[in-house]
């Protein structure tokens, strides 16, 4: 019997605007009306304003942990331009410009980072809690979209995830759902080269991490994740494939983070200075912002405004989260269930008395601390 090709694939890379400025006229006119653009990098600029600021919260210990965006606000962006109301984002923690976009208020995010739960009751639009856990929110993405299917009620779910996140077990389980079950799921990985300090040469062996949608069945396509009109093209391809066929796609977006890992990283320690310099020439800002100059549609004066709302902005941001009243103790027990379970309800009610959940009719003293609001 002679030997036969069975299956053959390839990876499509796909890039409109580049570092040098070349824009494909045939994949990219007419794709973003020209006041969109404009209205994204004006976002940008504010988003950008607030991670520098949410760093210096952090610094000067107003703030926890905190893993910067810089040079990842495009991915994100592209796609919550591209999602319609009812569809669900459900990220990570570098899509701080996606989730602004959709109208997650800003303060939401600081709040989250300050440990204060009230960032994460979101009932402004369709987003889900930041995922700190790598890679859970793909089962959730899933879920979210087997639900809209059982539901028809023509919602589809975003994800987002690193480079690294493809090498838990919960992208594969979450992929295999998606593509057997024909789940209206786009999957956004953002491959920023690394996982921490883990290059992701070491963690995935193969040229691409979009071939590895293939062996689930999906459409996957690489693309420049720091190109606007690249990344609206390809989410318009995924949401298209999604609505129309129900079927999942995964994107692998090429991008860098400029900043460390997180506020409790130094990424010196494991990266080339060089490398950076190369990514940040190819900051995806500084080519909007050309693009626009060129087009007339920018300029340094209109950027000098742009900055001067992005602090005002961001200033009221950071107000808000930090004057928020105190939250009280019983948020702890008043979120998990509906109905509390009754050795909850104990606790609940002795909660500041040295006798935590034992019956409260058998605590003879309740000091004043004890009275529980
Ligand atoms: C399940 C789980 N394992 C390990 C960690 C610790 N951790 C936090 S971020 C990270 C690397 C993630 O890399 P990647 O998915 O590429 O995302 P990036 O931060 O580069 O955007 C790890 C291992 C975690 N948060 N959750
Ligand atoms: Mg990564």
């Amino acid at each position: 019997m002679p030997v036969k090709t069975i299956f053959e694939t390839k990876i499509e890379h796909v890039s409109i605007l580049d570092e040098q400025g070349n824009f494909d006229m045939q994949l990219g006119e007419g794709l973003i009306p020209d006041e969109d653009v404009v209205a994204m990098y004006k976002h940008m600029v504010v988003c950008r304003h607030l991670d520098e600021i949410a760093f210096k919260l952090q610094r000067s210990g107003r703030m926890g942990t905190y893993p910067e965006n810089r040079g990842q606000e495009v991915p994100s962006l592209a796609a919550a331009y591209v999602l319609q109301k009812k569809d669900w984002m459900v990220t990570c923690y570098r899509e701080n410009a996606g989730l602004f976009w959709r109208g997650l208020p800003m303060e939401k995010i600081l709040l989250h980072w300050m440990g204060d739960e009230r960032g994460n009751h979101i009932d402004e639009c369709n987003v889900t809690p930041l995922a700190i856990a790598i890679g859970s929110q793909l089962l959730h993405a899933t879920g979210l979209a087997w639900a809209s299917k059982y539901k028809k009620d023509g919602a589809i779910a975003c994800t987002f995830f690193g480079d690294g996140a493809t090498s838990e077990g919960d992208f594969h389980e979450a992929a295999n759902f998606a593509a057997n079950l024909d789940l209206p799921v786009v999957f956004v990985c953002q491959n920023n080269g690394w996982a921490i300090s883990t290059p992701t040469k070491l963690e995935c062996s193969a040229p691409t991490v979009a071939q590895r949608g293939i062996a689930y069945g999906m459409d996957c396509v690489q693309v420049d994740g720091n190109d606007l009109f690249a990344m609206v093209k390809v989410m318009k391809d995924a949401t298209d494939n999604a609505r129309t066929n129900n079927r999942p796609t995964f994107i692998e977006a090429l991008t860098y983070r400029l900043g460390d890992h997180t506020t409790a990283d130094d990424a010196r320690r494991y990266r080339d200075a060089d490398e950076l310099a190369m990514w940040e020439k190819r900051d995806p800002m500084i080519r909007l912002r050309n693009y626009l100059e060129q087009k007339d549609l920018w300029s340094s004066t209109k950027e000098e405004e742009q900055l001067a709302v992005a602090a005002t902005t961001v200033s009221q941001v950071v107000k808000n989260a930090e004057e928020i009243d105190a939250p009280t103790a019983n948020d702890f027990f008043d979120f998990m269930y509906t109905e509390l379970p009754p050795q909850l309800q104990k606790q609940r009610q002795t909660l500041r008395t040295s006798s935590i959940g034992q019956d409260p009719s058998q605590i003879e003293q309740t000091t004043q601390e004890g009275v529980v609001q």
